[in-house]
């Protein structure tokens, strides 16, 4: 946050703020520059193209971070989404609500520069560069509310942590294949310097095909990165596999055991095996 730091606004029931766009310091703003231009130079090639089509259409660019109702508008105009500014994490049920209202909740403040390479919470180069360009794009866009709505239904049926899987697995950390070859559409990933090239070029993670209950099984890391990636052929796919009631898939994850983040099962497509060294000895969640 800003220096001095900055209060947060008053916030509303559904923890919406208004974002305090005219209180970001100089050193906020080059704050998102700096990182804004390590992606820059990392992502043509990497990213998928839908991805570098949506920062473009928006106009998110280097000279500092940008005003949610400038890229509302535009995203309205595309495919219906805007973006609310909220304080950080907020409570399940009112993160899927907005997701479900196309709303996209966007943490307003920025990182510290002393902290550039991890965060512990999303902040707004996390949540604005890697998650709200692949908003533009149609079918991600209806992903993204079909997901929210899966959301409140999950938390009904007690299946939230088999649900929030997918969400780890394929919004934050998805990988996808085109014909250029593997490509990056996760925002954990957009939004990380280190991840952008582990992901794709390390040989220590598994990239295995995507397969909506094997992910709803796996564990995952929230400290290192990923042990494993899931890669999807098309966004089409990923919107298809969503949706189906979920209801009879809790029903037998409930006598399927979870599966490690590591871990490589039968039945798999196994893109890429990965030698998985390198990994302190932390657990997954
Ligand atoms: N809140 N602002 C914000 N952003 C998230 O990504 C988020 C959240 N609350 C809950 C949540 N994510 C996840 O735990 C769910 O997807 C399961
Ligand atoms: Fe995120």
């Amino acid at each position: 946050m800003g220096q001095p730091a900055l209060v947060t606004p008053p916030q509303r029931a559904d923890y919406t703020i208004d974002q305090p766009w005219n209180d970001y310091t100089a050193a906020d703003h080059q704050v998102w520059r700096t990182l804004f231009e390590r992606q820059a130079a990392l992502l043509p090639g990497r990213a998928c193209n839908e991805f570098l089509a949506g920062l473009t259409g928006l106009g998110v660019a280097a000279d500092g971070i940008p005003n949610f109702e400038r890229l509302s508008e535009i995203l309205l105009k595309t495919t219906g989404w805007r973006i609310v500014a909220v304080p950080g994490l907020v409570p399940d049920d009112v993160f899927f609500d907005h997701l479900a209202n196309r709303r996209f909740p966007a943490a307003w403040w920025i990182r510290k520069p002393e902290e550039m390479d991890y965060i512990e919470e999303p902040d707004v180069f996390h949540d604005i560069y890697g998650h709200v360009p692949l908003l533009m794009d149609p079918v991600f866009a209806d992903y993204m509310q079909a997901y929210g709505q899966g959301g409140l239904k999950a938390q009904s049926l007690g299946a939230l942590t088999n649900l929030a899987r997918l969400y780890w697995y394929t919004v934050e950390f998805g990988l996808i294949r085109t014909a250029e070859g593997l490509r990056i559409y996760g925002s954990g990933i957009l939004s990380s310097k280190g991840e952008s090239v582990f992901s794709l070029d390390s040989p220590a993670p598994n990239r295995l095909g995507f397969d909506l209950m094997r992910i709803m099984r796996t564990k995952y890391r929230i400290d290192t990165f990923q042990k494993s990636y899931f890669v999807i052929d098309s966004f089409a796919q990923l919107f298809d596999a969503t949706r189906p009631d979920f209801t009879p898939h809790y029903e037998r994850l409930k006598n399927l055991p979870d599966l490690g983040s590591g871990d490589v099962a039968p039945g798999d497509v196994v893109l890429q095996r990965g030698t998985l060294e390198g990994w302190a000895d932390t657990a997954d969640v």
